[in-house]
Formats: C-alpha cells, structure tokens, sequence
C-alpha cells in the first residue's frame, strides 16, 4: 500500500513539472518506489504500469520482492540502458525525467530519443523522500534506538590504553548483535590531536589519560541511517576541553530549541554559529550544523549557512555542533531528530 501512495504522489508531481515518465537509477530511489533495493532502472510513466528493469543475478529476489511494479529480466549479455530505450520509444513517451545518469548515458540517450526531451528531475524524488511517513519513521526510529545502544557500549569501553579500533568494533558488534543491518558510514572513534579532525584520521591511536574522544556512529535498518556523535573527555580534563565541550552542547541545545516546522534551516544553523562565534571558536566550527538523514546517510535538507531550504514537519535532520582545534583536540555532540510543527523530537537517546 505505501509503494502504491509514494508512486501516486510521485506521478502528480513528474505531471505538474511538465513531464510523461520519469526513469530512476538511484538504488534508493528505487527501494523508496519498490521496497526493493537492487534494481537496475524503474520507468514509471504517469499513465500505465512502472517496469522495474533487474538483471539476471536480481531477478528472483526482485519477484518476491518488488512491489507494484512490472519485473523486466534484463538478461546477461543485454545491456539495461538499450531496454529502457526501447520501451520508451515503443511507448511514444516524449518527455522523460530522471534522477541521475552518467554523462554518457545521457548523451546516448538524447541522440537515440528522436527528439524527445530528456532532462534531470531528480527534485521530485528529494521533495518526497524529505518528508518521511510513518513507515519510514517507525524504521528510523529503530535504527536509531539501535545507534544509542552501540555509543552506550562505546562510552562504556573507553578508557586509556584502549584502541580506537577496538571502540569503534565494540560499538558496531553491540548495534550489529541487537539488528541492525550494518553501519550507516564508516564508525568514527578519534581521540587526544585527533579529535581536531572531524572526520577522523587512521582509528589506530591508543586512548590516553586526558584526551577528548570523539565517537560518531550510526546503525542501519531496512537501509534507514541514523547518526549520532558523542565527546568525552578521559580523566580530568583542562579547562579548555571542558570548555569546548560544554560549549558544543548548549550550541545543539540553542539550536534545537529554533527547529519546528515552517523555520528556515540557515537560521538555526545560525542560531549555533553564533553561540560558538561569540565565544571566540567560531573559525573552528568548520562544518554545517546539520543534515536530513533517511535512506541515504546525507539527504536533503541541509543545515548550513548557505542553505535555501524550509525545515517541514517530517523532516529527519541531524544537529551536530563541532570545534576543533588544531593539534589540541575537537568536540562534536550529535543527534539525529523528527521536526513536527512545534518542536523537535530527539531520535537518539541522550547517553550523556
Ligand atoms: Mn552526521
């Protein structure tokens, strides 16, 4: 029933842009339309039945698998991208969307068309899949229950003369024996100097008595990401770790306390900035304050400076504040959240 309602929705917006078929090659998209994750090209006209296009490998899982769909067995020695144009030109389609192709691909593509208008319509597919149902939600929901209970096994191993790697293992082993269906993006455990890298350095450094340890995880479930971040200082800490730390956290606070519906997503980002500017770490908060998180790990809508985007109810975003200073040390804290039209729900259980 929901591929039905995702597919309907999708065909009123590839008519009201103009257009008489979109054709989908993003895996995600795909799983979005299908529930099935390994097809090689869905057409879906506006009018008639959407053709899943699968390869040989695909085809039997696809037919148990795939919903609502017409399964076409793309057999070995046939190439996909011929198919699809054959089925376009057989059914007269003359305006076709789509959401991401290779440059020549789509040269290919155009020159065969007889003229047909093929151009990029892969908004259509962000202006759904950014605003998550309940089905999505129930799923989210779960991978991110699963996300806390690995960072809780985390902050419970570290201590000095541990291993980045044996953290970052202990952590995926507890989200990977309790479901979950394998980690979001590659674990990040960085301690002492390397926490200054946001995103990590080699995982090798052994944890050292007064370092601050960054760990940044997230689990998987049905291909739905969570994310989370959590800083800890080992031992007693400096005045300047503790500092950072503590400033990071009120900045996610502040910032969550601006997110609802209806709000633009700069001024939240901004909202955080400030806070960290006006304490004098403001060049060293060196990425955006957050991003939408769904099927893909990094989605639509972006919390940044430069963002354009409306947060909306059902949105699933990450509010993840950051300094890092170099050769010192960073501090990130981290939650993926559910924007409803008054507040924020935290997604991930606070570990602190
Ligand atoms: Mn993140």
């Amino acid at each position: 029933m929901k591929y039905e309602i995702r597919i309907e929705k999708l065909r009123e917006k590839v008519i009201e842009k103009g257009f008489e078929a979109i054709l989908l090659s993003d895996e995600k998209n795909i799983y979005y339309l299908t529930g099935f994750m390994w097809g090689a090209k869905l057409l879906v006209p506006v009018d008639g039945n959407s053709v899943l296009f699968v390869n040989s490998v695909n085809y039997e899982t696809a037919k148990n698998f795939a919903r609502n769909v017409e399964v076409e067995l793309v057999k070995i020695g046939e190439k996909v991208e011929k198919r699809v144009l054959n089925m376009i030109l057989e059914r007269g389609l003359k305006s076709i969307g789509f959401d991401k192709m290779d440059a020549a691909e789509y040269q290919k593509m155009k020159n065969s068309l007889n003229g047909a208008k093929i151009e990029p319509l892969g908004e259509v597919l962000w202006s759904l899949r950014r605003i998550k149902d309940e089905e999505e939600l129930a799923l989210i929901r779960r991978a991110a229950a699963l996300t806390s209970r690995g960072m809780s096994r985390a902050l419970e191993v570290i201590r000095p003369g541990v291993r980045e790697w044996e953290v970052a293992a202990e952590a995926e082993y507890e989200m990977r024996r309790l479901g979950s269906g394998g980690v979001a993006f590659d674990t990040i455990v960085c301690s002492g100097p390397e926490s200054a890298y946001p995103h990590g350095a080699l995982g090798e450094r052994e944890i050292r008595d007064g370092d601050l340890v960054i760990i940044d995880i997230g689990a998987k479930y049905h291909g739905y990401c969570a994310d989370m971040t959590r800083t800890i200082v080992v031992g007693e800490g400096t005045q300047i770790q503790k500092h950072i730390l503590e400033l990071v956290r009120e900045a996610q606070k502040v910032a969550m306390n601006q997110i609802r519906g209806g709000v633009m997503a700069r001024d939240v980002d901004y909202a955080a900035r400030k806070l960290i500017i006006e304490n004098g770490y403001g060049e060293y908060f060196v990425h955006g304050l957050g991003h939408g998180i769904g099927l893909d790990v990094h989605e639509p809508p972006t919390l940044g400076p430069l963002s354009e985007d409306i947060l909306l109810a059902g949105n699933v975003v990450t509010v993840e504040p950051g300094i890092y200073i170099p050769g010192l040390g960073g501090a990130r804290i981290e939650d993926t959240v559910l924007v409803t039209n008054e507040r924020v729900i935290k997604l991930t259980e606070n570990n602190e």
